[in-house]
């Protein structure tokens, strides 16, 4: 009866948040009702590809380790909010409230992981962050766990290599919000400690962005090379200008962390991508063997599509929810973020922990080049920096 009443007490004051009638509120769950968990995905719009991975990947897991958990079914509520901050902040409300789900997942940009802490906080539903990547988005809740990656933590490796391999001055281009903010400053520090010269740092609109004036600036100030984050998908389009800038010709190199040369589109880049060097936490051409049984299934069930980052971390998302719910016998809130701290097991990626303070993931850092394997482009990983915190904050 005490846990019934404070249920709808909360359910209610998410009511109030959402500027919904309180009456709209239901009865709190019964044991044999579903345990739903809400995936709010950019399923269309210029981020489309990140929603096609990430829910492809909750599918496969979902899949492979069966429809219950504790006991009661597992319902997986899929919802496109085309990348708009407002659409997943609505969402996410009627998600907790209507739906009653136990847990918030997706969130494929920074700015709608960051319109949807309040009601995390709010309404107590942890919320599991599957490929949104700017360091500070851990600190906007205390229901927030990190499934994906941080900037800082995929900059680091590139932003230490480089100066070491003959790159002395570089120009960076970044987009212009949370990650690519991010990822500058990361690289710009770390480079200039090991000896480079960021000689100007360049950003481009997240929307739309035409490429052509800065890949200009870029080849008059003839740099080594450019530093480059973008957000997952829009790579190929800035590899296509590249080398019609005849910026490669000139003799400047491209580097960046692994969003430029992601998987789902690197295929399709042709032989202008051959040498680009990156740093990320996940190829589908790591060599573990749980990640090639990982690639196998992925393309099996999605008419051969190659994972991306994204899709790994939808899958270790789901992951860390199955997991924390059994421990949990399917009880949610405080308890089940509780469940998820501290999770260590081997992800396609490798070795991942959620770090039980700051709920972000830790993981290792792969230094990678392109390179044709079996007529197919792929992120050969040749280095790597192990079990990386976020260094974001602090930096
Ligand atoms: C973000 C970071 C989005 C890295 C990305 O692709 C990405 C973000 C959509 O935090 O907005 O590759």
């Amino acid at each position: 009866m005490q846990e019934k009443r404070i249920t709808l007490r909360r359910l209610a004051a998410v009511a109030i948040a959402a500027g919904l009638p309180v009456g709209a509120t239901a009865p709190a769950f019964a044991q044999s009702d579903p345990i739903r968990i809400g995936l709010i995905l950019p399923m269309t719009g210029p981020f489309a590809s990140t929603g096609r991975q990430v829910e492809a990947a909750a599918k496969l897991y979902m899949a492979q380790h069966g429809g219950t958990v504790a006991g009661r079914k597992v319902e997986l509520i899929v919802k496109d909010d085309g990348g708009t901050a407002d659409v997943t902040r609505r969402l996410a409300q009627e998600l907790v409230v209507n739906d009653k789900v136990a847990v918030l997942a997706g969130f494929g940009l920074t700015p709608l992981a960051l319109a949807t802490a309040p009601i995390a906080t709010q309404s107590k539903t942890p919320m599991v962050v599957m490929a949104a990547a700017t360091s500070s988005i851990i600190e906007a809740s205390p229901f927030i766990v990190r499934t994906s990656f941080t900037l800082p933590q995929a900059t680091l490796g590139i932003a230490e290599w480089a100066p070491k391999n003959g790159i002395r001055k570089v120009v960076t281009l970044v987009s212009d919000y949370g990650p690519g903010i991010d990822a500058e400053k990361v690289f710009v520090a770390r480079f200039t400690r090991g000896g480079g010269q960021v000689t100007d740092s360049l950003r481009v609109p997240l929307r739309n962005p035409d490429f052509a004036p800065f890949l200009q600036k870029v080849r008059d100030e003839k740099p080594d090379a450019v530093f480059v984050f973008l957000p997952s998908g829009v790579g190929a389009q800035l590899m296509k200008q590249f080398t019609e800038r005849g910026l490669d010709k000139a003799g400047v190199r491209l580097i960046g962390t692994g969003d430029v040369t992601d998987d789902d589109i690197l295929n399709d880049m042709g032989d202008a991508a051959l040498g680009v060097v990156t740093s990320h936490h996940y190829s589908a051409a790591h060599g573990s063997a749980a990640n090639k049984a990982f690639v196998a299934a992925f393309g099996k069930a999605n008419n051969g599509m190659r994972p991306n980052f994204m899709a790994v971390g939808g899958y270790d998302g789901m992951r860390v929810i199955y997991t924390a719910l059994e421990a949990t016998k399917g009880a949610g809130g405080e308890a089940l973020v509780a469940a998820m701290k501290g999770q260590s097991f081997e992800s396609p990626r490798g070795p991942v922990t959620i770090d039980a303070q700051t709920r972000d993931i830790v993981q290792d850092i792969y230094i990678r080049k392109v390179e044709r394997v079996g007529g197919q482009l792929y992120n050969v990983e040749f280095d790597s920096l192990k079990a990386v915190k976020d260094p974001g904050r602090g930096q």
